[in-house]
């Protein structure tokens, strides 16, 4: 038993009944945090260290109890006093430590790594604020502070710290842990996120998120880096990868000898995930450390680096490869571009016919990724086909050189947080069918027999329903939308980005518009949500958002069209939100232009959810086609070969698209007079100028198959026994996205630690 109430007492001289959510929820982050210590920590000899510049954990109260096993029995605690968990779980703030899918995937990681019962931490950045929160004013998107650090909160100090030589001072870190709890599993984990103690939110500029980028002592963790892909590189980012990176090799060297090393068995001891290029310092670090520190002579200290290096890769858009002038390090850290220069010396003296496959190039530019694929044992692709691109195009050279270091590992989420606690309703049901083993086995299979079994269907159906009945209650106390619980509920949710076409479903969304002005009604009402942040240096992001907050706006305002369709743009998207969403959802649009989504993981989470995908064949999309089969999703769109030819033979020219007449007045409405009564000039007509004249992610190439292939979908919808039916098989071949699958994998491949 627990006896919160007795805690609540204890701790508030009150009663649980008169106890405020923020006073519960402190009660039971006490709780949670005096269990965790009870866990043994996993003391085996092989140890994972996961370094990633972001982690986006999202809310921790609700997955903590469940994986501790206390979730009903805290919840019944609770509604004996008349409280609700899902009150209090509002009590918490999200530490949004990450942008998006590369910080969310560590974070389901973490949770795997723990739940199988592996050594492994994480290890980054305890930024003070997180990714910018955003408001919507004007139709355009703005930007106010993420304060997460609030008290209490999950962190505990360490008596951990090192010393950051960087070029001009030495920094002296902090190390702040939270303890990661697996799924009923007696060991635990810990992220580990360093800091520093002269940051201060006082450079700040009042109400704004600008502040002093040259006073590194002062904001060295202040911010998440606010980018993704949108590579403005300065020395603050170097600042911070070093200052990550130093800190996770010392502390994984200073581990490895408490556990027994005298380093040059450090192979047995250690192995380092870096999570894409941004921790690839790292290995210069490595190197620097073993000698500079440990008195390793040279070639044993690369040696060994490379033998406990691997390396993720999670893009192939080349704008998003990181890049440094070898100008900018020596600034920052003369040392590690030393160590960089012989690095690449022995490069440039193995192959010296191929300046593709050299570290520094003839400008004098580092190139990231070819540090972390020449001195790591393992690169890694994140789903089958971004792999396979990987190997035949943009790494082609690498994989030539090293056949054997080249992996694929399909991503996957956490069913824990993801369908357990996101979806208690359809997670309660498929125990009642499946029993509970797919908890940890992630194996939904046994669902299939159910899909002639209409009372399955229906009940498919119900949980659907509620689950949008739940969201509509969340969008109306929340962001005071009122949303048509009745409709098609169809969701793009992800960061904003051409290459992921979220202005290919505003078209749409005109040719909708159009077609209802016309007559043409849809059979059931159609609402579409869309959710995400754009980089603030990112013009063109910033108006597709713009495009949709007006033609929100214009539909919302038109009393024909507003009973048939809503377009909806979820302000501040973020994981807790995502955990409305999904669920909720009839339709998941997974839409990106062929071969520049590397995976894609929110497309994982809503098929476990049961809903339906409209989809390119791109990224992890490929894997869902195969598994459901093609009666089971709607695909359209070019082959990711096409594309790839296109951009090498620069064949695309959108006049060709946007002159045909089923495209020019969606085009052309985007600057038409009803839209810029509304909206602002110079973002649509910058868009719109954009999109027929360089379109550069190719929206047009698949708009009129994106069309048609919309129109069946919801068509499709009316008939629900086949929907329903669609929707059970989504589910039940959902079992291979799990993320302990993903883990199993990376660990007997790559990281081999004892389990
Ligand atoms: C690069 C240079 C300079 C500054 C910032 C960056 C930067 C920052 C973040 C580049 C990329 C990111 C984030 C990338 C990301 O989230 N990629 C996504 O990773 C997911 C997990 O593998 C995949 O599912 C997605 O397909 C991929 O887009």
């Amino acid at each position: 038993m627990i006896h919160l109430e007795s805690k609540a007492q204890e701790e508030f001289q009150k009663s649980l009944a008169t106890c405020t959510n923020q006073e519960i929820y402190q009660l039971l982050l006490q709780l949670i945090q005096n269990r965790s210590k009870h866990l043994a920590k996993n003391h085996s000899k092989r140890k994972l260290y996961y370094v990633s510049a972001e982690f986006l954990i999202g809310k921790l109260l609700t997955n903590n109890l469940l994986n501790l096993g206390l979730y009903e029995e805290v919840k019944e605690e609770l509604a004996s006093y008349g409280k609700s968990l899902l009150e209090v779980e509002e009590a918490e703030q999200e530490p949004s430590l990450g942008n998006g899918g590369l910080g969310r995937l560590a974070a389901c990681f973490l949770d795997s790594i723990t739940t199988l019962g592996l050594n492994g931490d994480g290890v980054g950045l305890n930024y003070h604020f997180g990714l910018f929160q955003q408001v919507f004013e004007n139709n355009k998107q703005n930007y106010q502070p993420d304060e997460w650090l609030s008290e209490p909160n999950w962190l505990t100090k360490s008596e951990r710290s090192f010393e950051i030589p960087f070029g001009k001072f030495t920094l002296t870190s902090t190390l702040y842990d939270i303890e990661v709890i697996g799924y009923h599993q007696e060991t635990r984990n810990q992220l580990r996120l360093f800091d520093l103690e002269s940051v201060t939110s006082d450079i700040i500029e009042e109400g704004t998120i600008h502040f002093d980028k040259t006073n590194i002592k002062e904001n060295l963790t202040l911010f998440l880096y606010p980018d993704d892909s949108d590579r403005n590189g300065n020395l603050l980012r170097i600042y911070q990868q070093y200052f990550m990176v130093s800190n996770a090799a010392q502390l994984a060297l200073a581990e490895a000898m408490e556990r027994g090393s005298h380093l040059h068995d450090l192979i047995d001891y250690v192995v380092v995930q870096i999570n894409d290029t941004h921790p690839a310092f790292i290995i210069p670090e490595f190197a620097r450390l073993l000698t500079a520190v440990h008195g390793m002579d040279f070639e044993e200290a690369v040696y060994i680096t490379r033998n406990i290096v691997a390396f993720t890769n999670h893009t192939i858009l080349a704008e998003a490869l990181e890049k440094w002038p070898l100008g900018d390090i020596q600034e920052v850290v003369p040392e590690i571009a030393g160590v960089i220069e012989k690095l690449d010396k022995k490069i440039k003296e193995e192959f010296p016919q191929q300046p593709h496959v050299h570290i520094i190039d003839k400008n004098n530019i580092v190139h990231m990724a070819r540090l972390a694929i020449h001195y790591g044992f393992s690169t890694n692709g994140v789903s089958k086909l971004h792999t396979e691109i990987l190997k035949e195009n943009e790494l082609k050279d690498f994989y030539e050189i090293y056949p054997d270091e080249f992996s694929n590992k399909t991503n996957g989420i956490t069913f824990r947080r993801w369908l357990m606690a996101a979806n208690p309703e359809l997670s309660c049901f498929l125990d009642e069918k499946n029993g509970t083993a797919w908890h940890k086995n992630g194996d939904l299979s046994a669902l299939l027999t159910y899909q002639e079994d209409t009372e399955v269907l229906n009940k498919l159906y119900n949980i659907k329903r509620e689950k949008k009945e739940q969201l509509k209650n969340h969008l109306e106390r929340t962001q005071a939308i009122s949303i048509n619980e009745n409709s098609i509920i169809d969701v793009q949710i992800k960061r904003i980005h051409e290459y992921k076409r979220q202005q290919m479903l505003a078209l749409y969304i005109i040719h909708k518009y159009m077609a209802i002005k016309k007559g043409q009604i849809p059979q059931t009402p159609i609402t579409i949500i869309y959710g995400g942040k754009a980089a603030s240096a990112y013009t063109i992001a910033q108006d597709i958002i713009h495009l949709i907050l007006t033609l929100s706006e214009l539909i919302e305002k038109d009393e024909a069209v507003r009973p048939h369709l809503q377009v909806v743009f979820v302000e501040d998207y973020n994981v807790s939100e995502a955990e409305y969403l999904i669920p909720a959802a009839d339709i998941s649009e997974q839409i990106s232009l062929a071969s520049k989504e590397a995976s894609g993981t929110g497309n994982m989470k809503f098929m476990l959810n049961g809903a339906l995908t409209i989809a390119t064949l791109d990224g992890a999309n490929v894997e869902i086609a195969e598994l459901v089969g093609e009666e089971n999703i709607y695909t359209f769109g070019r082959s990711s070969e096409d594309i790839v030819y296109l951009y090498e033979v620069d064949g695309y020219d959108p006049r060709y698209y946007y002159e045909k007449e089923t495209i020019q007045p969606l085009v052309d409405f985007i600057v038409s007079d009803e839209m810029l009564q509304l909206g602002s000039e110079e973002n649509l007509s910058r868009l719109y100028h954009d999109i027929k004249n360089k379109d550069y992610f190719m929206a047009l190439i698949d708009l009129e198959e994106f069309i048609s292939a919309k129109e069946k979908v919801y068509e499709d919808y009316e008939n629900q026994v086949i929907w329903q039916k669609k929707s059970l098989t989504n589910i039940a071949k959902a079992g291979f996205f799990s993320a302990d699958r993903t883990i199993a994998d990376y660990n007997a491949d790559i990281w081999h630690l004892e389990d």
